[in-house]
């Protein structure tokens, strides 16, 4: 089994807790979004929208966050000879879809300082033009990622949609916030579920724009919670590794150093 995935993305860290969590070995390959490495052509072929992640068990594709962690959790039941009890159950998967509505890009560009975000998404659009002239038969699929660029700059200049993100995120936040005031350790109870996995990376990008504060701390539940989850071997494995303390500043400045110098020597 393969995961094409990054550290950055936060449908990524959902899979890769869910993997860790259930002990199941994969191939990893990092694809770095911020320095557009999704948009190689041996990627894009395989995953046009080149978002992340991808999950590939021999023939078998898939794209879907949501679908790949239900996947892997079947995988997990059949190797250790369960039965479909042990799957989630749907108030597990309801939350896993309530989490996924949020779009965690949106928000997360709207709170990176512009000098950043912008030289970022020049970057990233120059990357795209250059793979678009090294691959002509992919140039509708390269023509599409470009728009969606423009289009994200221009959303980003909306505060009506900043305020509906933030809302929406609020929403999330205070729903967690009542169940946790009624659960033992996890969201859904005593037991570490899926929705677990699909909350924990929301919380963790929150700490990465420093925003522990707004809205975390002031959710005393989601804010013991997030202690709680922090001290999980598979957090420190797929977050904590690379964002915990002074670990961030080296993680963000590796890959801005890189976008600085390429974009310096016109390399993309
Ligand atoms: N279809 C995917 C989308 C995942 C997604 O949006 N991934 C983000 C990172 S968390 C991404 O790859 N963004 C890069 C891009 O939008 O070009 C899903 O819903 O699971």
């Amino acid at each position: 089994m393969q995961l094409y995935h990054h550290p950055y993305s936060l449908d990524s860290q959902k899979v890769r807790l869910v993997l860790e969590e259930k002990d199941i070995d994969y191939t990893s390959f990092h694809v770095n979004p911020i320095t557009g490495k999704n948009f190689d052509s041996g990627f894009f072929r395989k995953n046009p929208t080149a978002k992340l992640p991808v999950f590939q068990n021999g023939s078998h594709i898939l794209y879907d966050t949501v679908e790949i962690i239900q996947y892997i959790e079947r995988i997990a039941m059949v190797s250790s000879g369960g039965d479909e009890s042990s799957l989630s159950s749907g108030e597990v998967v309801e939350w896993i879809y309530k989490i996924q509505q949020w779009n965690p890009k949106f928000f997360t560009l709207s709170h990176v300082l512009p000098k950043y975000r912008l030289t970022v998404s020049k970057f990233l659009r120059r990357v795209i033009i250059a793979r678009m002239a090294e691959c002509p038969e992919l140039a509708s699929a390269y023509h599409l990622k470009l728009k969606e660029a423009y289009q994200t700059e221009d959303k980003l200049k909306d505060p009506e949609a900043q305020r509906r993100s933030e809302e929406h995120l609020e929403r999330i936040l205070d729903e967690a916030e009542t169940k946790l005031s009624e659960t033992t350790a996890y969201l859904l109870g005593g037991e570490f579920t899926l929705a677990d996995v699909a909350f924990i990376p929301v919380l963790s990008r929150l700490a990465l724009l420093n925003m522990e504060e707004k809205y975390i701390a002031t959710r005393p539940n989601v804010a013991e919670y997030w202690n709680r989850v922090q001290k999980r071997p598979s957090y420190k494995k797929v977050i904590g590794k690379h964002f915990d303390g002074w670990r961030r500043h080296k993680t963000l400045f590796r890959t801005w150093c890189f976008v600085q110098i390429r974009s310096l020597l016109k390399q993309y």
